[in-house]
């Protein structure tokens, strides 16, 4: 893989402006060890955006939101279009994350037209898939990844400009995670989707693991081969527990 392995935090509904000394402890203790060896990308929720974006100025810690609309303006009412998320300074916007799938009934279809979206402003998509818990009993976590992709990705993109996440639904915030090899499998798995899709550049896209990331676990995730990083959720929010999980690499 020739780009550095990326770390990505997901603040979900959380963080006020009095957060903003945790994320600049995030960014001290980045500049202080981990540049060399990790991307870090930390998207708290829309209202921090561009605080957390001057913050990061100059750290090369990147800033992304959790979701976008897919159009680029217009009549809707408390959507934000990808332009304006570029216009904060944030570089990533992560795309169909299950609990935008669950609770706003986000289909792929949506996720294909906010992942254009994203690509046409110039940031870089980070698409969220995962089986749920029956799905995987009844055996179908691949095909369910395989319908997700062919439904999600838009053609055309590169490894500039998507970052796949691989997020079990019954992992998420539930502190359980897959086996390491079904992670292995899954990831395996998803990276030959990839590059029957996208060709040689389908090897250079990140796939990260969410689901239930944490300092504990992190170093034997983040070992697997194609585990190119990790979406953390709850781990993310302290700089402690995120930087302790970026220092397995
Ligand atoms: C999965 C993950 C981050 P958590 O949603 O996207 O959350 O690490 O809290 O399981």
């Amino acid at each position: 893989h020739a780009r550095k392995p990326l770390v990505v935090g997901n603040w979900k509904m959380n963080g006020l402006k009095a957060s903003a000394s945790e994320f600049g402890r995030m960014v001290e203790g980045y500049g202080a060890g981990l540049r060399h060896r990790v991307q870090l990308v930390v998207c708290p929720p829309v209202t921090l955006l561009s605080t957390f974006a001057v913050i990061a100025l100059g750290s090369r810690v990147g800033i992304g939101a959790q979701d976008c609309h897919p159009g680029t303006h217009g009549a809707h009412t408390g959507d934000i279009s990808a332009e304006m998320i570029a216009d904060t300074g944030a570089a990533f916007v992560i795309v169909g994350h299950s609990e935008r799938r669950i609770a706003h009934r986000e289909s792929d279809a949506d996720a294909r037209g906010k992942v254009k979206a994203v690509h046409h402003a110039g940031l870089i998509a980070i698409l969220c898939v995962g089986e749920t818990a029956e799905e995987r009993k009844a055996g179908l976590a691949l095909q369910v990844i395989d319908g997700q992709l062919e439904g999600s990705l838009p053609e055309g993109l590169t490894g500039d400009d998507l970052v796949v996440a691989y997020e079990p639904v019954w992992a998420i915030g539930t502190g359980v995670t897959p086996s390491l090899s079904d992670i292995a499998e899954m990831h395996a798995h998803i990276r030959l989707r990839l590059v029957e899709r996208f060709g040689e550049e389908g090897g250079r896209i990140h796939i990260l693991y969410g689901g239930s990331v944490k300092p504990s676990n992190a170093s034997d995730i983040l070992a697997i081969s194609d585990v190119n990083g990790a979406l953390v959720g709850g781990a993310s929010l302290k700089a402690a527990d995120f930087l302790g999980i970026a220092s397995a690499y």
